[in-house]
């Protein structure tokens, strides 16, 4: 398969390359795209040197699949250029997600809604992608109401700059802000732009792409985005009231069940999920699941993932896996 990443030297880009190569993901030919000040420059894979490419030449050299990860601008301006030229692009922005006419997909959840002629698809957002990683198969079984979430989030979703951030904080370094405060020793209850509701729009995602995904506008989601000085992952504790009664164990047994979700659950043990273990790992950890007592019907949860890999390079690829696997390309 002739793949084109879109980005390809981008925080996401590199996961994605570290990512089909170790799936194995079978690469005919690698095409990586990067910005014109990056064009010409090598990049390895599987320790072989690739030229990057411009989006035209990259356009021109008709890939079956492209993954993006290079901006919402950027996908807005060129998904379509490489979707009219017969290229499926899987899209890691923000640009597609809500648009109706575009699949918003976590493979374990939806995929089976894709077809041929899904020519632009869309990857979710990193903190939505282990939220319904853990609810959909509950929501199934039990039927969700209403979610309450609140995340503890990784500073590698707000890129490179912020990763130097706190590097900087570390050393009493001065240098460039990526947040409007010090991340170090801080918890700012501040992830992307403030919307006219009051909620940022990483909150409004949560909401938005999870009823989506779920394919129910009636399952209710309030969201408090957090960032924390963290590199490993996205954490995120979550109170979802269910229409039916559910027992304890029986969730535990459904999670476990989940492909794609471990759950790390042993009171006795001090296991729990946490991002330091969860760094470089595909899967989405859940643990801490027990009853909420001041509600019926009601379940706390704590939910783990890599907010680069299955938060969005290891999901864009499982996408791509599908895609080939179904003949959809
Ligand atoms: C964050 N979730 O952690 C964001 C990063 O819409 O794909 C990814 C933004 C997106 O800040």
């Amino acid at each position: 398969m002739k793949i084109a990443v879109v980005g390809a030297t981008g925080m996401v880009g590199e996961i994605m390359l570290k990512v089909l190569a170790e799936r194995n993901f079978p690469v005919t030919e690698l095409i990586p795209v990067a910005s014109e000040k990056s064009v010409g420059k090598e990049i390895e894979y599987k320790g072989k040197k690739y030229i990057i490419k411009s989006m035209e030449e990259a356009i021109a050299m008709k890939p079956e699949i492209a993954l993006f990860s290079a901006g919402g601008t950027t996908s807005l301006e060129w998904a379509p250029k490489f979707a009219e030229n017969g290229t499926t692009v899987i899209d890691n922005s923000s640009a597609w997600r809500m648009d109706p006419t575009k699949k918003l997909v976590v493979p374990e959840i939806n995929a089976d809604t894709l077809t041929k002629d899904d020519k632009i698809i869309a990857n979710p957002n990193c903190s939505t992608i282990q939220l319904v990683m853990a609810l959909a198969p509950l929501h199934k079984k039990y039927g969700i109401k209403r979610v309450v979430v609140s995340t503890y989030q990784s500073i590698t979703g707000t890129g490179v700059k912020a990763v130097r951030q706190l590097e900087n904080e570390y050393q009493d370094i001065k240098g460039d802000m990526a947040y409007n405060y010090p991340i170090h020793r801080n918890a700012i209850p501040h992830c992307d732009v403030f919307e006219d509701n009051g909620y940022t729009k990483e909150e409004m995602k949560l909401v938005k792409e999870t009823k989506k995904i779920l394919c129910d506008d009636n399952v209710l989601v309030t969201a408090t985005a957090v960032r924390i000085p963290v590199v490993g992952g996205h954490s995120e504790a979550v109170n979802v009231e269910f229409i039916n009664d559910f027992d304890v164990q029986e969730v535990r047994r459904l999670l476990h069940e989940t492909a794609g979700v471990v759950v790390q659950d042993n009171l006795d043990t001090n296991t729990y999920p946490m991002p330091l273990y969860a760094e470089g790992k595909n899967d989405v950890f859940v643990g801490r699941i027990r009853r909420d007592e001041t509600q019926q019907n009601s379940l706390n949860m704590w939910v783990v993932a890599d907010n680069l890999r299955k938060g969005a390079a290891t999901n864009t690829i499982q996408i791509a896996e599908y895609l080939m696997a179904n003949k959809l390309v």
